[in-house]
């Protein structure tokens, strides 16, 4: 066969392959080791310098231009095939994303926040302590007597073996002893002299108990203001003031009856006053107050007084110098009066369904974990 036949057979079967498979196929055929073109290449050699003159262009040329069709043509094909993957793979930004389970923030971490903003403002400073405590600064530092009967075995986990220094170890029963811990720094860092002190203590509790209200782990936070000249006025403004912030009404009256605890003298039980709308009950509003609790009345929220002076001298400042309140209140109640869930062991049971439905998108206040970052610190 005459090599511009051959030439032109090979053009032809480059422009008719489809894909880079059969294109190196034809590659392998015609400039290949063993190809048709390498072969008549070979045969220069044996030919006569005239011959060779000749033939060697023709030759040659073929192979270049045989070369370069085919790198064109396996160009022209990658092209289309990365075109084809493009179209095929193209995103559609505007499709929908796939729905994400995202973590919630738990209502009692939720709750704490809001208290940690609201107390910040106030000026209070965030006091943490251990879970695990002693009995003297859980009771005896409280004058909480060795008879109450929150010491009994069936209110209070005690461990089974004493600590290191021979003391009585404990879960503790409220968070009380923070401020006892925050009373003795005060005292050891002032050397006896003392200082002003506004903390809040929020944490985890724990007493021997279990029903539809009661968790044997539960949420508390507790409150304590010292300074020369604090009295009840303070504690009813504060308390008023965060009531108000955290149901985020100004309408919430509260009524302080006198009670009894160990470690405060005068007590008062404080009640917030509640409307009923629609059968459900809002705390302040028109009706509260009422008695009867049908259209409206008072609900008991927090425990307070003045700190007794046994307390403060307990741990180390002068209790003719220095007087201030205190008060608890259970932070999963105040979650469920806020955000309405009726059943108290809903919270700890770790349901995804209840955590999702009652749980709140992460958010930018501060945290406890985060720290508070200088806001509010104690004067
Ligand atoms: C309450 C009610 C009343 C209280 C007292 C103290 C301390 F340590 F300062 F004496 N801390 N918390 C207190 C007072 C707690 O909870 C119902």
């Amino acid at each position: 066969m005459d090599i511009e036949n051959i030439q032109n057979d090979y053009l032809a079967r480059v422009e008719a392959a489809a894909d880079i498979e059969s294109l190196d196929a034809i590659r392998v055929d015609a400039i290949g080791k063993k190809g048709e073109i390498s072969l008549l290449l070979k045969t220069l050699g044996k030919m006569t310098p005239e011959e060779r003159n000749v033939q060697g262009p023709i030759i040659n040329g073929a192979r270049t231009m045989i070369a370069d069709v085919i790198a064109a043509r396996k160009e022209a094909l990658e092209t289309a095939a990365l075109n084809a993957r493009l179209a095929s793979e193209r995103l559609d930004m505007s499709l929908p994303a796939p729905q994400r389970h995202s973590g919630s923030v738990h209502p009692v971490s939720q709750v704490m926040d809001e208290l940690t903003e609201i107390f910040a403002d106030l000026g209070f400073a965030v006091a943490q302590g251990p879970e695990v405590e002693d009995d003297w600064r859980n009771f005896t530092a409280l004058n909480i007597p060795e008879t109450h009967p929150a010491r009994a075995m069936h209110d209070t986990f005690y461990f089974p073996d004493k600590d290191a220094q021979e003391r009585e170890m404990l879960l503790r029963t409220h968070t009380s002893p923070v401020q006892i811990r925050t009373m003795m720094d005060v005292a050891k860092r002032t050397d006896g002299k003392g200082e002003p002190i506004r903390i809040i203590a929020p944490g985890r509790t724990y007493r021997s108990d279990s029903d539809a209200t009661h968790t044997p782990m539960f949420h508390q936070v507790e409150g304590l203001v010292i300074d020369k000249a604090i009295h009840m006025g303070h504690l009813k403004w504060t308390l008023e003031t965060f009531v108000r912030a955290f149901f985020e009404r100004d309408d919430i009256e509260l009524r302080l009856r006198p009670s009894y605890f160990p470690f405060t003298e005068p007590s008062a039980e404080v009640d917030v006053g509640f409307s009923v709308e629609k059968g459900k009950r809002i705390i302040g509003g028109d009706r509260q107050g009422k008695e009867g609790g049908e259209n409206g009345g008072w609900m008991e929220i927090l425990g307070s007084g003045m700190v007794n002076p046994k307390v403060i001298e307990n741990c180390g400042l002068d209790p003719n110098e220095w007087q201030g309140f205190a008060f608890g209140c259970g932070i999963d109640r105040l979650a469920m009066l806020k955000y309405g869930m009726d059943d108290l062991r809903a919270f700890f049971d770790g349901d995804l369904r209840w955590a999702r439905h009652y749980g709140f998108d992460a958010h930018d206040v501060p945290t406890l974990s985060g720290g508070l970052s200088g806001k509010g610190a104690a004067a």
